[in-house]
């Protein structure tokens, strides 16, 4: 993928998506028409919070040098993920790529099996062979394995999923959540195509964040939304404000309602802005200030925080409580996790190559017999 300027370097404005479109200008959010009880939301509200706090920490010992590898956070996008899996049952998949930890914790993943994978200790499933990024857990959380590191690779995997709930006559859907920038390569197109097809029970959320790395939308897409691109595939497509959970799950409960009742593929793309850089390496010297200036008053926890406290009618001393409850498990999941043991140096070869029943030196000695 291309980038328009060197990094670290402001692109031409031009070239910078405004998404300063009315639509978006709002710093209310509304939940008309939404049936959550109080305790639902709170439920939304404590993920987002675990997960702000939890990539706060992360940051923190990152720039400790006490991660192993490269880290990715999902700061400012919480209200996606959260809005979109808050609607699932409990048998549905999805699969959240690197900006949706507030959905895993929704789903009850602990904060201390990521941490201890961001410490690279010897931890199921891959006993520190990978970053704390591609969480697969389908028999409790309904997190698919869906990453083979190629991005898009999830929506023909996802395809590949509902498929095989169509297949078995399950009622059952897969949400693949993505980026942008992933809607510009190869898979996307096969797997969308694929599902579009076979009108499967696929929904496509786009995390239209502004950049794919430091790639602005306008630079690596000839439409100006990735919605555009949805009558290709002749499959419904809308449009949505992405830092508004209540927005999130009305657009979200049409597509998920449409897939599942068997009338095939549904996209919806949520507008959006990544807080932090691609990933911790990156300063997003790239972004202007009105850009990320713009997009901070309409942060998501702070929206849903504002509304909480006011319509929502939730105490501030609740919220507090919420608050500090999160703070105190990050720091306690950090502790443990670091505590655990790293993978033995031994076992390092371990799981890298299937048992062979027959080696060819074997296949030989028996033809010669
Ligand atoms: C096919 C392929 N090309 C390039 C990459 C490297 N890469 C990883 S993430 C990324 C940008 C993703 O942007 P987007 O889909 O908008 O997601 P965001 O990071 O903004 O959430 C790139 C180029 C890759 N993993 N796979
Ligand atoms: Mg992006």
């Amino acid at each position: 993928m291309s980038t328009t300027s060197p990094p670290g370097a402001a692109p031409p404005a031009a070239d910078v998506p405004s998404f300063l479109d009315p639509a978006l200008d709002r710093l209310a959010i509304d939940s008309a028409d939404d049936p959550a009880s109080r305790d639902e939301m709170l439920r939304w509200y404590r993920a987002m919070r675990l997960a702000r706090a939890f990539e706060h920490k992360l940051s923190a010992l990152y720039r400790q040098g006490k991660i192993v590898g490269a880290v990715y956070l999902g700061m400012g996008q919480e209200a996606i993920a959260t809005g979109v899996v808050s609607l699932l049952q409990c048998d549905d998949y999805f699969s959240t790529v690197a900006r949706g930890l507030a959905a895993w914790f929704l789903r009850g993943v602990e904060p201390v099996d990521v941490m201890a994978r961001w410490f690279g200790r010897d931890v199921p499933p891959s006993y520190g062979r990978e970053l704390g990024l591609f969480l697969a857990d389908l028999s409790e959380a309904g997190i698919a394995p869906y990453h083979n590191g190629s991005m898009a690779s999830w929506i023909p995997s996802g395809a590949g999923f509902a498929l095989a709930f169509k297949y078995r006559k399950q009622p059952r859907v897969y949400a693949a959540m993505t980026g942008d920038g992933a809607t510009s390569p190869g898979d996307f197109y096969e797997g969308l195509n694929f599902a579009a097809i076979h009108k499967l029970p696929l929904v496509v959320i786009i995390e239209n964040n502004c950049f794919a790395y430091s790639t602005p939308t306008c630079a690596q897409m000839p439409v100006a939304n990735v919605a555009d691109r949805a009558p290709a595939f002749n499959i419904p497509a809308e449009i949505a404000f992405g830092n508004d959970i209540f927005a999130v799950r009305r657009a979200a409960r049409r597509a998920i309602d449409h897939a599942r009742s068997g009338r095939g593929p549904y996209m919806v793309e949520f507008k959006t802005f990544r807080q932090r850089g691609h990933g911790e390496h990156d300063d997003m010297g790239y972004v202007p200030k009105d850009l990320r200036d713009f997009w901070e008053r309409r942060d998501p926890l702070r929206l849903f925080h504002e509304y909480l406290i006011g319509p929502g009618g939730v105490s501030a001393e609740t919220i507090a409580q919420i608050d500090t409850e999160c703070a105190t498990r990050v720091d306690e999941a950090a502790d443990k996790a670091q505590s655990l043991p790293h993978p033995d140096p031994a076992s390092v070869t371990w799981r890298l190559f299937a048992e062979a029943h027959e080696t060819p030196e074997a296949v030989r000695r028996k033809g010669a017999r």
